[in-house]
């Protein structure tokens, strides 16, 4: 098995995806794209309009008929292969992508999107956000609640800029940093972004990334769950961001705040919206309602930042 340097893999995305967009294997869904500030939250939004997505056949949720559901990763399209990255992981295309190089990390053998993160699969994003130029969102959906709707494991990775004309730093970026800045928490120290209204764990990255590996980014995914387990009895649904400065955790209640659902990219700062009534409703209600309404609420125990 050829597993392509860091700096061969990027290539290979760029020609695998150019591959099959021409032969008709991946679509990429026009969007239209907006931003929205939400003053609330200091936060800019990328808003994504995609009404071609709403006929995308959805994996049923009946036992019985999952049975007989195929496994869009085992095997996997061939078209859709991007390379090997470890053993146990590989990199294949997103076959629905709304934005370009959206690139999901699946481990080879069977495992269950409800398993705790392990070292094997961190170590396998963070090889894809060192290829990317200007870095990327890697992001793990646990649990339908938090938008997964693939039983089998995969970490999804977007490049960045989310979108055009926005900087590489997520838009969540600055409020991570205030939060570490502000409690003095040095990289992979764990802090609570108490100045949100909805649970958020995070810490930093070490700068130099060859200080991180998959061990370095478990241990500290292994501390974000353990504050959320101190607040919330279970911590079966959440998102989980990371990006080459920081990681976070996001602990979520509702798949869904009216006609409008959020996986890990909305607590990233971007959300899809998949009709009009949808966009009509974000706009009107702004995002930050949505990510509090999907979200799970602070309780009062001390530490706050
Ligand atoms: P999941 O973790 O199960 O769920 P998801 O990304 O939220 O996508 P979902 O499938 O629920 O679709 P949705 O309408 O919400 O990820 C499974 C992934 O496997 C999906 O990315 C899916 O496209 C992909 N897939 C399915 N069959 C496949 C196959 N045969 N081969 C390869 N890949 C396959 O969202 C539609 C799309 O928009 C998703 O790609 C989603 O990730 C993306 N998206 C959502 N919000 C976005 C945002 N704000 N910006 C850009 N893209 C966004």
């Amino acid at each position: 098995m050829a597993i392509p340097t860091v700096n061969e893999l990027w290539r290979k995305v760029l020609y695998t995806y150019e591959e099959a967009q021409n032969r008709g294997a991946a679509y990429q869904t026009d969007t239209n794209t907006e931003l929205l500030n939400d003053e609330n939250l200091g936060v800019e939004f990328v808003l994504r309009a995609a009404k071609a997505l709403r006929d995308k056949p959805k994996p049923p949720k009946d036992r019985d008929d999952q049975a007989e559901v195929k496994n869009p990763f085992l095997p996997y399209e061939e078209d859709l292969f991007v390379a090997h990255l470890s053993n146990t992981h590989l990199l294949l295309l997103n076959k629905f992508n709304v934005v370009a190089h959206h690139l999901l990390v699946v481990t080879r053998q069977y495992e269950s999107q409800s398993d705790l993160l392990s070292a094997a699969d961190l170590d396998a994003a963070w090889t894809v956000l060192q290829a990317m130029p200007e870095g990327g969102v890697a992001f793990y959906n646990a649990g339908e609640v938090a938008g997964a709707s693939q039983p089998h494991k995969h970490l999804q990775v977007v490049p960045l800029p989310l979108a055009e004309g926005l900087g590489s730093d997520p838009p969540f970026t600055h409020r991570v940093r205030q939060a570490t800045s502000r409690a003095r928490a040095p990289p992979l120290i764990m802090v609570e972004l108490r100045h949100l209204p909805w649970q958020t764990y995070a810490c930093d990255l070490p700068q130099d990334a060859s200080q991180v590996d998959g061990d370095v980014l478990h241990a500290a995914y292994k501390r974000l769950l353990g504050a959320c387990l101190v607040q919330n009895a279970t911590c079966d649904a959440y998102n989980l961001v990371l990006v080459r400065s920081f990681m976070m955790l996001v602990p979520r209640s509702k798949a869904m705040c009216g006609p409008a659902s959020l996986n890990s990219l909305g607590y990233a700062g971007t959300i899809l919206v998949r009709s009009q009534e949808e966009l009509e409703f974000v706009r009107e209600h702004g995002p930050m309602r949505l990510l509090q309404y999907c979200g799970i609420p602070w309780k009062t125990i001390p530490g706050s930042v």
